[in-house]
């Protein structure tokens, strides 16, 4: 049978955007495990529906039987690993999940992928991949004349979302260092684009604005973040696959900081712009400063030299560009952002901002 990368993860955001582009731009065949939690939306896969070079599975990867078999089943040649629970805020209102899944998942997977590829033989082994996708999170946070993070910045996570990647990470590490896996990290900064849930910074600007809601900007707004649209780092991971050394860790990031104020600002012009009937122009005048997010990191940046010295990967999309296609996807995917705004979302917002 043809050989298949094992996706996790891969209804959510980056995920869905990672199999999208992996089916239109390659021959391999996918099989995609998400567990669907509220983040994992099958709906974003549904151009695929038909495809013999598409697998969806329902199913959580701390379930180590259905690994097992997946792994053996579809003859796998690289894992790329981007489920986990990824949101900061619900990390600090309930981080238990976090544990489970991001510790957790990420310990099942790697007994499964070690002893499938224990079991492998020749090229098979030595191709065989495990690409995990983590955060610049697990730095922690920098002052403003700090350099920004590489890949020898020392480990300071700080929320227990972050804490629980950077556990992963040191997990990824140590399957590597002891028993060979030919592991891959990624470290990659904020990412926006088509897909992202709208409990993120970007798209619930875009939906508040949209519907004429106040927009929560936390603390003074002067938290800083590195930008990346989704797709370079789509690419990024694909490029890391091919060529990344195994053991080794790649940062990555659009170059690209801005403070959630200056971030929120352009959302609304650009809604001014692309949205000229709307009832709520200017935009702006729904931003309203909230109380700030509990142990908030001020300022997150990336050195991705290693990448593009390395393996030649550098982001194609600058902030502005891809913030425009981003509302543009948004304004043009209503009935998505429709579906995604249900009974529990709205539990969630009320939960997160009512008493703010
Ligand atoms: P997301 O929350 O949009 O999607 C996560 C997906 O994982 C969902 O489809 C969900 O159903 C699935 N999932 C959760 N728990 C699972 C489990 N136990 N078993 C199987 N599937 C499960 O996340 P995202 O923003 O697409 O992030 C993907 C990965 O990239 C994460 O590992 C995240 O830490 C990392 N990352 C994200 C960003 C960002 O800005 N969004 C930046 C850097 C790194
Ligand atoms: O309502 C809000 N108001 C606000 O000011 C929200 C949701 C966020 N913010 C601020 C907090 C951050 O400084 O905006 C910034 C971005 O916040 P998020 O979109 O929640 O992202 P962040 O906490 O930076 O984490 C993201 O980037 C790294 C992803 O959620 C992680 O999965 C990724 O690892």
């Amino acid at each position: 049978m043809a050989r298949s990368i094992l996706v996790t993860g891969g209804a959510g955001f980056i995920g869905s955007n990672f199999v999208l582009r992996t089916v239109a731009t390659s021959d391999v065949h996918v099989v995609n495990l998400d567990k669907l939690t509220y983040a994992g939306n099958p709906h974003n896969l549904d151009s695929l529906r038909g495809s013999s070079r598409y697998a969806f599975v329902q199913g959580d990867i701390q379930d180590r039987e259905l690994v097992r078999s997946l792994l053996r089943t579809y003859n796998v040649c690289a894992v790329v690993h981007f489920a986990a629970e990824s949101h900061v805020d619900r990390s600090i209102l309930g981080p238990e999940e976090f544990i489970r899944t991001n510790v957790g998942g990420t310990f099942a997977l790697l007994e499964e992928a070690k002893s499938y590829w224990q079991s492998l033989a020749g090229e098979a082994k030595s191709g065989f991949r495990f690409l995990h996708v983590s955060t610049d999170e697990v730095y922690g946070s920098l002052g403003p004349k700090d350099p920004a993070f590489t890949e020898s910045t020392a480990y300071a996570p700080n929320s227990p979302y972050a804490a629980s990647k950077a556990a992963s990470d040191h997990l990824v590490r140590a399957y590597h260092h002891t028993y060979g896996l030919h592991t891959l990290t990624s470290n990659c900064s904020n990412n926006y684009g088509p897909y992202q849930f709208p409990e993120k910074l970007i798209p619930l600007t875009i939906l508040n604005a949209l519907n004429g809601k106040a927009i929560p900007v936390y603390g003074d707004g002067k938290n800083v973040r590195d930008w990346l649209y989704v797709e370079d780092h789509c690419d990024a991971i694909s490029t890391i696959l091919a060529h990344g050394k195994p053991g080794e860790t790649y940062n990555v990031g659009g170059s690209s900081e801005k403070a959630n104020i200056e971030v929120v600002q352009t959302i609304c012009e650009l809604m001014d712009e692309l949205v000229p009937q709307s009832a709520s122009r200017p935009h702006q005048l729904l931003i309203k400063f909230v109380t700030d997010r509990p142990g908030h990191d001020r300022r997150y940046a990336v050195d991705a030299s290693k990448l593009r010295r390395e393996l030649g990967w550098q982001p194609r999309e600058n902030f502005r560009g891809g913030i425009r296609k981003t509302i543009e996807w948004y304004l043009g995917h209503k009935e998505w952002l429709d579906s995604v705004v249900s009974g529990t979302y709205k539990d969630w917002i009320a939960a997160q901002y009512a008493t703010r």
